[in-house]
């Protein structure tokens, strides 16, 4: 089994470069922004508390999508292993994350994070926020608290798997087939 993490700040290309990855390694992609907004387009009572936050660009509560990935991890029992992209997102997350893979025998072996400078990242997320409906993508104000959260809640996941010594940078600046190719080199070497 080989469980990866794509880490980065909103905009640094995680599902970009998660679609990608899962096919050419045969993982199960878990990506908690998308299970969020397809509860809130079934109008579940999940996704309509998601939503509360999603719009003001602030993290959805750590028990909302920690119970999330517990339900994931339990319906693809049998995967080959995982990509988490966009989780985890604060340290407990990270913590929780720890405890449920190791109640199945199994553990992270990889993160890779994703660097983009913060105009690159505002560039970006406007230009996606022209054709996706997001309502988190459209305005800068709500873009630039995006950023101040994963200053405050998302970057010390970093240092929880910095002291596990399974964290890599990786420029996410470029081609999306040359950072495909950077981050594919990366996971190869760990699964040498
Ligand atoms: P996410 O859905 O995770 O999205 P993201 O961080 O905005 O984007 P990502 O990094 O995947 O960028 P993408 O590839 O699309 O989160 C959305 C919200 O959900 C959060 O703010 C939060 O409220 C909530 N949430 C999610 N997970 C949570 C958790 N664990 N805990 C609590 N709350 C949670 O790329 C962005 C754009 O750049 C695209 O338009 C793409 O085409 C473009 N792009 C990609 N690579 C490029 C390249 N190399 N060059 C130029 N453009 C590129």
């Amino acid at each position: 089994m080989f469980n990866l993490i794509l880490f980065g700040p909103p905009g640094s290309g995680k599902g970009t470069q998660s679609d990608l990855l899962v096919s050419k390694y045969g993982l199960v992609h878990l990506s908690t922004g998308n299970l969020l907004r397809s509860e809130i387009a079934d109008k579940t009572p999940l996704g309509i508390e998601a939503k509360n936050f999603m719009d003001k660009g602030q993290l959805v509560p750590d028990e909302v999508v920690i119970g999330m990935i517990d339900n994931c991890l339990e319906l693809h029992k049998d995967a080959g292993g995982f990509l988490f992209d966009g989780f985890p997102r604060t340290a407990n997350q990270a913590k929780a994350l720890d405890k449920l893979l190791e109640l199945k025998r199994t553990a992270i072996h990889s993160v890779l994070a994703l660097e983009v400078t913060e105009e690159e990242l505002v560039k970006r997320l406007l230009e996606r926020g022209k054709t996706s409906g997001r309502s988190d993508d459209t305005n800068e104000a709500v873009i630039r608290n995006r950023f101040a959260v994963y200053q405050n809640e998302t970057a010390p996941v970093a240092e929880h798997y910095k002291a596990q010594h399974k964290f890599k940078a990786i420029p996410g600046e470029g081609t999306v087939a040359d950072i495909s190719a950077a981050l594919g080199e990366q996971i190869d070497k760990v699964l040498e």
